[in-house]
């Protein structure tokens, strides 16, 4: 799961992208061969697998994690190839989701590439970019059919009209909720091959704004300014004050509470950006209990307990019998797995089961 961060430039998207590792576990953790200098895995704080490892004690405790990926800064015409133009583009394209950088910081040192804080100006200006790069994917999508709508292939014929109707709506909204909103009323009896065109678009990933803040910027204003930007995007808006923070760390926790204090820079603004990153890729929550390690991981809302199998072991997938599952409000009630069998909470589930928001798992397979 990765969550592109975009954003025009100098708007402090490497800032933020720096807070998010510094504050995670070193990379080294986890078992990839290589991992790109930008891209940065940040673990996720767990209450609830904090609730399980109190009581059971287990060994070892692993929380889900999440990627994040620094991209670079995306200017006017980059549709076009201005900048390092449509590379940033296709990076984005592979994300599960996008965090929307604003800059809310002056700051004259620090070149702006619109010259003023105005973060409604700044997502017009990326969203016409991602738009217009959707415009090329749909027109050459166009140019392949229409031989073979011309020749009356109906399915074909149809298809068109569709992406025709899309490239309205794309031509007259800069609003993407807006513009997936539409897309998808419109996808009801589409074909495979364009549901997988359409997914392919960046105006369907769902984003999240962050406010980046600085201390010279009083609250009240900040706070105006947060719900003008929900007003214009409809979407999720939160603020960090990604410089601050990243500053603080320098600090021992007493004087980061003095210093939080006198700024009066709130104490879980990263805790919350983190929180909603994950709800932005519409996950959920499952956890396992192997041997001595206890786990929590995400996966996509909607996947089945076969899907789950496969993302903690490729044998478990290819050898799955059935698997045990009790949700952890169950648990929170009664912290028994033993009372829990014998009160008939735990239950036995095939693989087409529906992994469900915070559900504890045991998958029983063959080895083979
Ligand atoms: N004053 C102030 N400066 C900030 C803040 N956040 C970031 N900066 C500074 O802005 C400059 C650019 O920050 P980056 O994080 O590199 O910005 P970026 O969006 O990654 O820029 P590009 O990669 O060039 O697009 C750096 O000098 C940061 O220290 C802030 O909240 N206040
Ligand atoms: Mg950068």
């Amino acid at each position: 799961m990765e969550i592109g961060i975009i954003g025009l430039p100098n708007v402090g998207k490497s800032t933020v992208f720096s807070l998010l590792t510094r504050i995670s576990v070193g990379i080294d953790k986890f078992p990839f061969t290589t991992i790109d200098p930008n891209v940065g895995v940040v673990e996720v704080a767990d209450e609830r697998l904090d609730f399980l490892a109190e009581v059971l004690k287990p060994k070892k405790k692993t929380y889900a994690f999440i990627k994040f990926v620094d991209i670079a800064g995306l200017i006017k015409g980059a549709s076009k190839g201005e900048g390092l133009g449509n590379r940033f583009l296709s990076n984005i394209r592979s994300v599960d989701g996008i965090v929307h950088v604003l800059r809310i910081f002056s700051d004259s040192t620090v070149a702006s590439s619109i010259n003023k804080i105005d973060p409604i100006e700044e997502i017009k200006i990326i969203n016409s970019e991602l738009l217009l790069s959707d415009i090329q994917i749909l027109e050459s999508y166009l140019e392949k059919i229409l031989p073979k709508a011309n020749s009356g292939d109906k399915r074909s014929k149809q298809n068109l009209e569709i992406v025709k109707k899309i490239e309205e709506k794309i031509n007259f909204s800069i609003n993407l909720k807006e513009i997936k909103n539409f897309i998808f009323e419109n996808l009801k009896d589409v074909d495979k091959e364009l549901f997988y065109l359409i997914n392919t678009l960046l105006c369907v990933k769902d984003v999240i704004y962050l406010l980046n803040y600085d201390e010279m910027i009083e609250r009240n204003h900040l706070l105006e300014t947060k719900q003008k930007v929900e007003e214009f995007t409809g979407s999720k808006v939160l603020l960090l004050n990604a410089k601050f923070e990243m500053n603080l760390l320098e600090f021992p926790i007493e004087e980061q509470k003095k210093l939080r204090e006198e700024y009066k820079i709130p104490d879980d603004e990263i805790k919350n950006f983190i929180k909603e990153s994950v709800g932005v890729l519409n996950l959920v929550t499952f956890y396992t209990i192997v041997g001595e390690e206890f786990r929590s991981w995400f996966i996509k809302k909607n996947s089945t307990v076969l899907d789950a199998a496969g993302k903690i072991h490729t044998d478990m997938k290819e050898g799955f019998i059935n698997a045990e599952v009790v949700n952890f409000n169950d648990f929170k009630e009664c912290p028994d797995f033993k009372v829990l069998h014998k009160n008939g909470l735990i239950k036995i589930v095939g693989k087409d089961y529906v992994v469900k928001d915070g559900d504890i798992i045991k998958i029983n397979f063959r080895k083979t």
